[in-house]
């Protein structure tokens, strides 16, 4: 079972795209494991960001996440890592897939609503930079074996 972080950037909350984004996670079938709506502090974002650093758009980016707040999550199932960026499309919206939510939402690479964790180890990372081990609640879902195999 892989976990992945998935955060609503501030476009996405000041959009009212909140329930749209949490929508197609839980139909893929997901499961959400914790979620706190959070104004991202400067630290934070240069800590999530950090591999970006010194790239062109790295100032804008760190602005962008801190505009204003946004939704952090966790959400779990078998192969999550690659079902949730599928889900939400290329980083670039003209290049996102047809009912991506990049495609269906947004233009910009610098206003494309949502992250999402891009590998295993980094799923790991994220979640652990971001929630506190008592934040994130293991459970099942009566629908579990209808959905994991
Ligand atoms: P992703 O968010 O799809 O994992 P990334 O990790 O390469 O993409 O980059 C992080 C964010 O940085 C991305 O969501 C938007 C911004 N970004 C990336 N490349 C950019 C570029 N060339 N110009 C402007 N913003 C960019
Ligand atoms: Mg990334």
């Amino acid at each position: 079972m892989e976990r992945t972080l998935v955060l609503i950037k501030p476009d996405g909350v000041q959009r009212g795209l909140l329930g749209e984004v949490i929508s197609r996670l839980e139909r893929r079938g997901l499961r959400l494991v914790g979620a706190k709506f959070m104004q991202v502090s400067q630290d934070l974002a240069e800590i999530h960001y950090a591999i970006h650093k010194g790239k062109p758009f790295y100032n804008g980016l760190i602005a962008y996440i801190t505009s204003a707040p946004v939704m952090a999550m966790v959400w779990e199932g078998p192969n999550a890592i690659a079902a949730v960026r599928q889900t939400m499309g290329a980083t670039r919206p003209t290049e996102a897939a047809p009912g991506s939510v990049r495609h269906d939402f947004a233009l910009e690479v610098g206003r494309n609503l949502t992250h999402a964790s891009d590998s295993v180890e980094n799923g790991i990372a994220e979640v652990s930079l971001w929630f506190a081990d008592q934040e994130l609640v293991n459970w099942e879902r009566a629908t579990d074996s209808w959905i994991f195999e």
